[in-house]
């Protein structure tokens, strides 16, 4: 049996991710696909329930603890996600390690480099294709605003995005494909349909999933 594919949505708050997401999720499993939807981070499990605290503001936590809580909330997922790829269903995840990278980076803590950030990712699945969600944080807080959430402030997020704009530069950018989320929701579907189908008819199905290294 092929191996299901590991399919990755990043971007800014309010770029579009989430309906994108639910809505190749449908597309996928109306056309027969095996498919399974993930959010990170995920708030239903008691390392999430702490980060949701955080993010909401009911608790605080130290810049390098709550960066380590969202990668633990990765890999206390990733024997699942495994389990499911090897069993022929193609996982769509809701943010991954790249916003695990550089949310925490962008607070601009002199301890917390991209580089420090990275290390606690090394040995996750690395995705078959990120499907990065291009949008400037004006025109995503035009979307009805940002909501309450700690990071959902403009100045963070222009870090956050200049720093997705670095991680395009290097090695993990190779897995990005980067799309204009500024188009309508119906382009913007368009495009990821193109790429996702691509994705799932081209990764060679004998190749076991990558790690990050
Ligand atoms: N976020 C998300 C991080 O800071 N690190 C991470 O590893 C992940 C997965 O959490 F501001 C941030 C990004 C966002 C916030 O995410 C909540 P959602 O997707 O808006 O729920
Ligand atoms: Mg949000």
């Amino acid at each position: 049996m092929p191996r299901g594919k590991l399919i990755v949505f990043e971007g800014l708050d309010r770029s579009g991710k989430s309906t994108q997401c639910e809505s190749l999720v449908s597309y996928l499993s109306e056309r027969g696909l095996s498919v399974k939807h993930r959010r990170f981070p995920d708030r239903t499990t008691p390392i999430g329930q702490m980060i949701n605290n955080y993010l909401q503001g009911q608790s605080e936590q130290e810049d390098h603890v709550i960066h380590l809580l969202f990668s633990a909330n990765r890999w206390e997922a990733v024997a699942a996600i495994e389990a499911d790829i090897n069993a022929g269903t193609t996982v769509v995840i809701d943010r991954y390690y790249y916003s695990g990278c550089v949310y925490s980076a962008a607070k601009n803590n002199p301890s917390l480099t991209l580089a420090w950030c990275r290390h606690p990712e090394e040995g996750l699945p690395r995705p078959d294709l990120c499907l990065f969600l291009d949008i400037s944080a004006e025109d995503a807080a035009k979307r009805g605003g940002w909501g309450e959430e700690r990071y959902e402030k403009k100045e963070l997020q222009d870090r956050v995005r200049q720093l997705f704009t670095d991680i395009r530069a290097t090695d993990d950018g190779s897995d990005f494909v980067t799309i204009n989320a500024g188009q309508s929701l119906e382009e913007v579907e368009r495009e990821i349909r193109r790429h996702a189908e691509s994705c799932i008819s081209t990764t060679d199905d004998a190749s076991p999933l990558r790690r990050i290294q």
